[in-house]
């Protein structure tokens, strides 16, 4: 089995003891895969200093640990012809029995997430959906998928996530998997260093980011914006607010319209950006 060792951290005692405050170890994730290597840039920075610490349990396995024939084989033809190759369901179920062995006594059913295009698009709202769950499973699939059996027996074992991200078709689950568990495992207290860090981020609230600067004030006769350098954090805070906005506007009028919580200078600041945009285009 491969499991991945934690890297090494460079916390200082008090950020170890802080982050080992937040209590025991907050979730616990497993990933099956033929690839497990692929894995292994989780082990990678905040996730991998989690894992180390102990609020993140990871382990990833080879699915062909579950095989017994010579040639280690996962897959077969499809019944009913077709092209390309399906997973076979015992190394499946195998992998998925010695997971569900490993769980501590009393922990509730686990999440099986199978990424898959057909799968439910994932999204923020998901990420933290699932950031609360105790243990998620990842069954990375590959070829053209996995014996419809073997989903459908595991789906009497765990709580079923087929998940998709987004509307484009990848190889195999891997990198979906770690686009998920990356999304999630920074949502779990003390993953990420500065919580405030995640609150005004793009899709937290559904706005796009404000642009951001830093020092030259001036670089290559390009100026950072004035107001930032004024001191005025209420006139601040409202320009940050009205670049969101704009932007939201310009290239994602789609999360704008889902939008419930706009204050009336918020309206008022949309509606001058349309103007000045008809202004613009006419
Ligand atoms: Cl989750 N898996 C695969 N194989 N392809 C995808 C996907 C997932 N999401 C979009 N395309």
């Amino acid at each position: 089995m491969s499991e991945p060792s934690p890297m090494s951290s460079n916390d200082t005692p008090a950020e170890e003891a802080a982050a080992v405050g937040q209590g025991d170890r907050a979730m616990s994730i497993d990933v099956v895969s033929i690839f497990p290597e692929y894995l292994a840039g989780l082990q990678l920075s905040l996730i991998g200093k989690a894992v180390e610490r102990g609020q993140l349990g990871l382990n990833v396995h080879d699915l062909r640990d579950f095989t017994f024939d010579r040639h280690n084989t996962v897959d077969d033809s499809p019944y009913g012809g077709g092209a390309g190759m399906v997973m076979k369901a015992e190394p499946w179920a195998l992998a998925l029995e010695h997971i569900l062995a490993g769980r501590p006594a009393g922990e509730a059913k686990p999440t099986l997430i199978v990424p898959s295009p057909a799968g439910e698009v994932f999204d923020q709202r998901i990420a933290e959906d699932l950031a609360s769950r105790q243990h998620l499973v990842f069954a990375c699939g590959r070829y053209e998928g996995i014996d419809q059996r073997v989903i459908d027996w595991a789906g009497e074992r765990f709580e079923l996530r087929p998940m998709s991200i987004g509307d484009y078709v990848l190889n195999g689950g891997e990198v979906a998997s770690m686009v998920m568990i990356e999304a999630i495992s920074r949502l779990i207290p003390g993953v990420i260093g500065n919580p405030e860090s995640l609150t005004e981020e793009s899709h937290e609230d559904g706005l796009l980011e404000y642009p951001i600067f830093t020092k030259p004030a001036s670089w290559r006769g390009r100026d950072v914006p004035e107001i930032l350098l004024s001191g005025n954090h209420a006139a601040i805070a409202r320009w940050r607010r009205d670049r969101r906005l704009e932007k939201t506007a310009e290239v994602r009028p789609d999360l704008l319209a889902r939008l419930t919580d706009l204050s009336g200078e918020d309206l008022a600041a949309l509606e001058r950006f349309e103007s000045e945009r008809g202004t613009v285009t006419e």
